[in-house]
């Protein structure tokens, strides 16, 4: 089977890593990361491409080099040079690199004073109280550390759910072309579309001796198999991600696919129902006291025995999606064909890949109506942020193309650093020239509550600012959210007509779930955007709109739902 884009951009991201370690060149370290990025945000499968003999060179960010290693990659399975690094850094290392805050230049110093080479001899140095003791480090640092260690250990072994989106796929299309299969569906977290998940969950049902398992183990990602039996089986892949297949009659597949869907806690609640119905509830249906099948076919079944609606699957967390069900008021949840444009992206003018114009032609190609081009400003270095000069310049050449550029509006914009003391990162004058402006923090991410709250608060009282972009800052499994009273901040944002982001790019999802409920009760609208820094990362709505679901959100209760003319309005404050 071909090698998917993550997994390449797995590779990518590793060596990465590895050569942080190694204190190597942050040039070439950054090369790796960008790529890792293109490759990922790809609207098409390389693997495909390296079979056609295309010229991935002309790529953005990849070049002859990289170009080659992909072609490795995609014909071996695997990549000498990081073979070659694993083998020169130990694993006790790179995994400490996995704690938020611990950078290549600090885990030297701590391996330097402390003998600190893995995660346990960090853990113990925290407790006994000695990272203190290290130049550079203080009680505070050794505190959020130890917090941190405790974070590590409860996100171990969870994946982005985008990362697993291609394999997860490519294996249910496979499963579905083996023959006297009849049906093959995903459950679990993934069918919940938590932002991650712990393992994959299967469900098959398959005529007799259909030789389902043997495919199952033999699906060419499969490193190796755990359990094997008749109705269960359970294999690692080569990405370290775990599945499990269960065969289920076809007359209880609905009872198994809502019981393998889950949560445990909506599933737990759904039996208590029917226990006081005098029924038993199991994976294999739903019975009467006479131990008659009343229903197990479909979910639907399931469901309405229970004189309910069908339940989506991203609602059955047990928030309240019961008693909604009961009474005939679920939400009717958010869509990706009700967004009409997108309000955040990048081109090459900041940190992006692709020019002013090939994102413009994406997003058109994509149905959008607007799309907001919002790029870094100068505080942000890292990322090219832009000046003054250089954003009234930037705008200039978006009213241009406006002018000639048929079917698509672009909305000058600008996602502006929020500073530390709350002040935006760009001369007033400057901001009154644009369609719509981004606040964002990125940097000063440990500030305690209360200081991060009213830098935050004090931003959004400056009259051009309209949408707190990806509003904690978190990247999952990499960093967490900043400490922000998020009621007062929603509150807030009500009073003054500004909106807060839900940013779809997969390590973000920022809001999370439970944040955009608690925007909906408040009313105040979420702006559900790419943050795309390519022309295929355009295509992340997916993500964010699955995330929005979660979150209970309506076509209502999102910004970019709006036509032009009354998305211009909301803007106007
Ligand atoms: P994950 O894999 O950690 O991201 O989360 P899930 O929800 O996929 O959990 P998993 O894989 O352990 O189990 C899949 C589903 O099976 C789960 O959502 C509900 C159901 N399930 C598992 N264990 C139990 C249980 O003890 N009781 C009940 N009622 N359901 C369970
Ligand atoms: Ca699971
Ligand atoms: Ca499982």
């Amino acid at each position: 089977m071909a090698v998917s884009n993550s997994e390449i951009a797995a590779v990518f991201e590793r060596i990465a890593d590895l050569l942080e370690i190694q204190g190597d060149n942050p040039f070439r370290i950054r090369a790796y990361r960008n790529a890792a990025r293109t490759v990922q945000g790809l609207s098409r499968s390389l693997a495909d491409m390296v079979a056609k003999d295309e010229a991935l060179e002309e790529l953005p960010t990849i070049g002859k080099d990289l170009a080659a290693k992909i072609r490795e990659i995609v014909k071996t399975g695997s990549l000498r040079k990081l073979s070659q690094l694993e083998s020169s850094v130990s694993p006790g290392m790179v995994n400490l690199l996995k704690v938020p805050g611990l950078g290549p230049k600090r885990l030297r110093k701590l391996r330097d004073y402390l003998n600190v080479h893995d995660l346990d001899t960090l853990e113990k140095a925290a407790r006994q109280g000695r990272l203190r003791q290290v130049p550079g480090f203080g009680a505070k640092t050794e505190k959020n550390i130890l917090r941190e260690l405790q974070d590590l250990q409860l996100r171990t072994r969870r994946f982005l759910w985008a990362e697993v989106e291609d394999l997860a796929e490519q294996l249910v299309a496979y499963l579905r072309r083996q023959p006297g299969v009849k049906q093959v569906e995903m459950a679990g977290s993934y069918r919940r579309r938590r932002e991650t998940v712990g393992d994959l969950d299967i469900l098959v049902s398959a005529s007799r001796g259909s030789g389902i398992m043997d495919a199952f183990i033999g699906f060419a990602a499969v490193e190796r198999v755990i359990s094997r039996g008749s109705t269960r089986s359970t294999v690692v892949l080569r990405t370290g991600l775990q599945v499990d297949l269960r065969v289920v009659p076809q007359v209880s597949f609905g009872a198994a696919w809502h019981y393998f869907t889950g949560s445990k806690a909506h599933n737990i609640a759904v039996r208590v129902m029917g226990i006081q119905r005098g029924w038993k509830v199991n994976e294999y249906g739903i019975f009467d006291k006479e131990g008659q099948r009343i229903a197990g076919r479909t979910e639907k079944e399931i469901y309405s025995l229970m004189g309910m609606e069908w339940i989506p699957p991203e609602l059955r967390e047990k928030r309240g999606e019961l008693e909604a069900a009961a009474e005939g008021r679920l939400p009717r949840l958010i869509v990706e064909e009700d967004l009409r444009g997108d309000l955040h992206c990048h081109t090459t003018r900041s940190d992006g890949q692709d020019s002013l114009e090939a994102m413009a032609r994406a997003a058109r190609d994509l149905g959008h109506d607007y799309l907001a081009i919002t790029e870094h400003s100068q505080h942000l270095r890292v990322a090219g942020g832009l000046t003054a000069d250089e954003l009234l310049a930037h705008c200039d050449a978006i009213d241009a193309l406006n002018e000639r550029m048929k079917g698509i509006r672009l909305l000058k914009g600008l996602e502006v650093d929020i500073l530390e003391d709350g002040s935006l990162d760009m001369p007033d004058q400057v901001l009154q020239r644009l369609d719509i402006c981004l606040g964002a923090i990125h940097s000063g991410f440990s500030l305690a509550a209360d200081q991060q709250t009213e830098r935050v608060i004090r931003a959004m009282d400056h009259p051009a600012f309209n949408v707190l972009a990806h509003p904690t800052a978190r990247l999952m499994g990499r960093r967490a959210a900043c400490a922000l009273d998020m009621e007062r901040i929603m509150d807030a944002a009500l009073e003054r007509g500004c909106y807060l982001e839900l940013n779809a790019q997969p390590r973000r999802l920022d809001l999370n779930d439970v944040y955009c409920r608690m925007a909906k009760e408040r009313g105040l609208k979420v702006a559900l955007s790419t943050d795309a820094h390519s022309t295929g990362q355009l295509s992340y709505q997916r993500y964010g709109v699955a995330q929005a679901r979660r979150g209970w959100l309506e076509k209502k209760d999102v910004l970019n739902t709006a036509d032009l003319k009354h998305l211009l309005r909301a803007l106007r404050r």
